[in-house]
């Protein structure tokens, strides 16, 4: 996969050079370019913004420099590509991004990042950045960020990591919080007494069919106690019996395929 990122602090994406984002780079298996939108201003002051037209607070980024590095970027398009790049514009005014956006992007073969500072970028940027690329407005969640800079890394390391060869162990990939849809089972390690709290004895039994299905259990309550959004769209269809169970403890019943909240049931997190 090939990455771009177009920004006026281009050492704010620093971090990419580490960890696992940064052996990925040094691996060939993620080609990442950091570009300075200052680059591809043409004035003295290399100017990137300009006051907002209608009033108001704060600046507004210019159109120009904008539209001539993302051209730029949209040219160097790996020549195998088979579609348009994909523009993400990090705002908190997109979409929401979640682990099933970082799967999708995951497949594309070129990833451009524009990172709005200040107010955000000329909107007609937005509009003629259609030409060449998929644009998707999107935001982390629901608070303000003072540029995209932030977001993208989350993002990238989001994406990096689906990317084959990337994470050592793929099936760490498979357990984890978001990936069925429902949030990971608490975990544990040696010493099994540590200040006089105990690992839970089921984890100490070598019964791996018990394991499973208390891990399992784990992950409901603690959704229903911490993301009870996730369960309105969880996918109920075909559970076997012990988790329509577990969920019906929680005061959870299945109805249509979908997980439907008793009304007389308690707290959530009681159960
Ligand atoms: Cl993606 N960008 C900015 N600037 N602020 C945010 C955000 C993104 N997501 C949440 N807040």
């Amino acid at each position: 996969m090939r990455i771009d990122v177009v920004s006026i602090f281009p050492e704010y994406l620093a971090p990419l050079e580490l960890s696992l984002i940064g052996k990925a780079r040094q691996d060939g298996l993620l080609d990442l370019t950091v570009h300075d939108l200052r680059s591809f201003t043409t004035d003295r002051h290399r100017t990137v913004d300009d006051t907002p037209y209608g009033g108001g607070a704060g600046m507004v980024m210019k159109a120009e420099p904008w539209a001539q590095a993302l051209a730029s970027v949209a040219a160097a398009q790996p020549a195998d590509a088979g579609s348009k790049p994909v523009l993400i514009v990090p705002s908190p005014a997109g979409e929401r991004f979640n682990q099933a956006l970082a799967y999708e992007l995951a497949e594309e073969d070129q990833l451009v990042f524009a990172c709005g500072r200040y107010e955000g970028i000329d909107e007609r940027v937005i509009e003629w950045a259609e030409e060449h690329f998929t644009v998707r407005p999107v935001s982390l969640g629901d608070y303000v960020l003072n540029g995209g800079e932030v977001a993208v890394l989350a993002m990238v390391e989001a994406i990096g990591r689906l990317l084959p060869g990337v994470v050592g162990n793929p099936e760490s990939l498979v357990e984890e919080s978001h990936s069925d849809g429902l949030l990971e089972y608490p975990v544990y390690t040696k010493p099994s007494v540590w200040r006089d709290r105990e690992v839970p004895a089921i984890l100490l039994s070598g019964n791996h069919g018990k394991i499973a299905q208390w891990r399992r259990h784990e992950q409901y309550r603690r959704t229903a106690e911490r993301r009870p959004d996730l369960l309105e769209t969880f996918d109920a269809g075909s559970l076997p019996r012990a988790d329509r169970t577990a969920l019906a403890d929680l005061g959870y019943d299945v109805v249509d395929g979908r997980l439907k909240r008793r009304p007389d049931s308690g707290s959530a997190a009681s159960a």
